[in-house]
């Protein structure tokens, strides 16, 4: 190989190029700007948006659809901007790397120009937090950053890379490599296979719960195992859709608290978790979701989840894609016979007591309650689509109602809760689904803090819709308030003309007042041909989630 010498930066766009990745969600700023150029040069696709944390909410979804890392890159005060989305995306366990660029580094720790602690504001909320201070190494942190945000439980890394290591000249003669085979995983021991196999041989009614750590079951694996054994599957986050919701065996999410039909759980005499944590949406393994002498069984790749839990039967650390694989394959050797567990019954009677409730709430005379909402848009929904559901009320009736039919199209914000991506988030699925609809739900509170991001969309052609449920209130809050302390403080706003926000940098956007204009305000927004948002003035109500919480809270 012949000797030559090339700028960090160029070594950056040739990483990003040979993972096939071309695309980087950004604010442009100082200690970013050479490397930008050489990447603008070759050709990447820069969607530049007006937050940070929008931007790597936007990378967040499109490296979750895409299944490799999503690129944010950002200058030094982008990067304390970026922390609230690093946050989610390392709760959502979605593969991100976040490249931030600061001042030269040999004038670090001497007052150098916006100086702050790139690395250590995001250790926390990244798998690996890092600079690079040797451009000879810059391609095998790379490397690492890389595998480590696809590896094991995914999640983002991230990478401070001043601008003299941007500029400098380095050559390839003395550029570390770390040549790597695929995405590592880790494989289970026969026996331990065989001991799983064992409890569910011994059990009449067990359940499996696919959770956020099962983004590599493959779908015929798990129905393959469902179908041997007759029982209930329940899903969530990023394994949502790997086995449709229409799949006969499959109950859909397996938050128990915003989809009451996975409340029959707590009959089970098994519970398989399949990358899922034995946490709060589980009552960490107790009264009432699971019962009392109910066995657990807990596979993930991380130790660290494995060792919170504080009552498994049997616990293994191994890729859950792997694992669920092998399972399979075992009971396929077995003269296996069928479970008949009255639990699906439970199952089935919860399903549909809980769509009879959902198809039957509407709002008074011509007011629109948001299941009005999700019964109308669920008409107009093809299978080509991509669903948001943001934390709000309005969006969490429609999170218990929609179904998800293949992965990676189907989002709600997780165990961490946190409001406020779903706008990005949904623009940043759209650059990665060119093809299909992509549709966020969001509440009035939940879009503010991103809705500038409709002007990203415009600016990029990117043709996002978004759906916001204008209650006037922070609905989630304010329904506990007024139950528990019948004093509503600080979650009123008022009436906005949303609309007119999305009309006024120039994306489509319509309001809707009465119930009868629904259907057809509706459609005519989707059937446009580019970015939009309609705002629907809606009734406030508890959503399942939240009328759970105002069942089972105490003070
Ligand atoms: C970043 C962040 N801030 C605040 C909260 C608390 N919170 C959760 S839901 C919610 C209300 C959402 O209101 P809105 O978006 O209007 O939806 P609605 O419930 O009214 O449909 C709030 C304030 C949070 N979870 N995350
Ligand atoms: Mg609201």
């Amino acid at each position: 190989m012949n000797s030559m010498k090339k700028s960090g930066s160029e070594y950056i766009a040739e990483f990003l190029e040979s993972k096939n990745i071309d695309t980087v969600f950004t604010v442009a700023g100082d200690h970013i700007l050479h490397l930008m150029d050489v990447l603008s040069n070759r050709g990447f696709r820069f969607v530049d948006t007006r937050h940070e944390q929008a931007a790597v909410d936007m990378a967040n979804a499109w490296g979750r659809i895409k299944n490799t890392p999503g690129i944010s890159m950002f200058t030094t005060p982008g990067h304390a901007n970026a922390i609230p989305g690093l946050t989610l995306a390392h709760q959502q366990l979605s593969p991100v790397i976040n490249i931030s660029g600061c001042a030269d580094s040999n004038f670090l720790g001497m007052g150098a120009p916006q100086e702050i602690d790139q690395i250590g504001m995001a250790a926390p909320v990244t798998k690996k937090s890092s600079i690079i201070l040797n451009g000879n190494h810059l391609l095998s942190e790379l490397e690492s950053s890389y595998q480590l945000s696809l590896s094991g439980r995914r999640g983002p890394t991230h990478l401070t890379i001043p601008v003299d290591i941007q500029t400098g000249i380095y050559d390839s003669y003395d550029m570390s490599v770390q040549k790597r085979g695929n995405i590592s995983v880790q494989f289970a021991a026969d026996d331990d296979v065989y001991k799983c196999y064992e409890f569910i041989e011994k059990s009449s009614n067990p359940v499996f719960i696919l959770g956020n750590g099962a983004h590599d079951v493959i779908q015929s694996d798990i129905e393959g195992i469902v179908e041997t054994l007759n029982c209930p599957v329940l899903n969530e986050m990023s394994a949502r859709g790997i086995i449709p919701d229409s799949h006969e065996l499959s109950y859909g999410l397996s938050d128990q608290r915003a989809n009451p039909t996975a409340r029959a759980m707590s009959e089970a005499d098994l519970i398989i978790l399949l990358g899922k944590e034995l946490d709060f949406t589980l009552d960490y393994g107790s009264p009432p979701t699971i019962s009392k002498n109910t066995k657990i069984i807990q596979i993930d790749p991380d130790e660290i989840i494995l060792s919170r839990s504080k009552r498994t039967d049997f616990s293994l650390l191994c890729s859950v894609g792997v694992f669920v694989s092998q399972l399979n394959h075992l009971l396929s050797t077995k003269n296996v016979s069928k479970k008949d567990p009255e639990i699906i019954k439970t199952f089935k009677n919860n399903y549909f007591q809980h769509m009879d409730y959902l198809q039957n709430i509407t709002g008074k005379g011509e007011s629109i309650h948001s299941m009005d909402v999700h019964r109308e848009m669920s008409k107009l929904l093809d299978d080509q689509n991509c669903l948001i559901f943001e934390g709000s009320d309005f969006a969490f009736y429609g999170a218990s109602y929609y179904p998800s039919e293949r992965s990676n199209r189907w989002f709600v914000n997780g165990v961490l809760g946190m409001i406020g991506w779903g706008v990005p988030y949904g623009i940043g699925a759209k650059v990665a689904l060119p093809d299909e609809q992509v549709i966020v739900f969001t509440g009035d509170g939940a879009s503010g803090f991103n809705l500038m991001e409709i002007d990203t969309a415009v600016r990029n052609n990117i043709n996002a819709k978004i759906i916001i449920g204008c209650d006037s209130v922070w609905g989630i809050d304010y329904h506990q308030q007024v139950q528990f302390f019948e004093n509503p403080v600080a979650t009123n706003l008022n009436f906005v003309n949303y609309e007119n926000i999305a009309k006024s940098v120039g994306a489509y956007g319509d309001l809707i007042e009465k119930k009868s204009e629904l259907g057809i305000k509706l459609k005519k927004f989707l059937e446009h041909k580019g970015p939009g948002l309609i705002n629907i003035k809606t009734e406030p109500s508890p959503s399942p989630l939240t009328q759970h919480i105002l069942n089972t809270k105490e003070y």
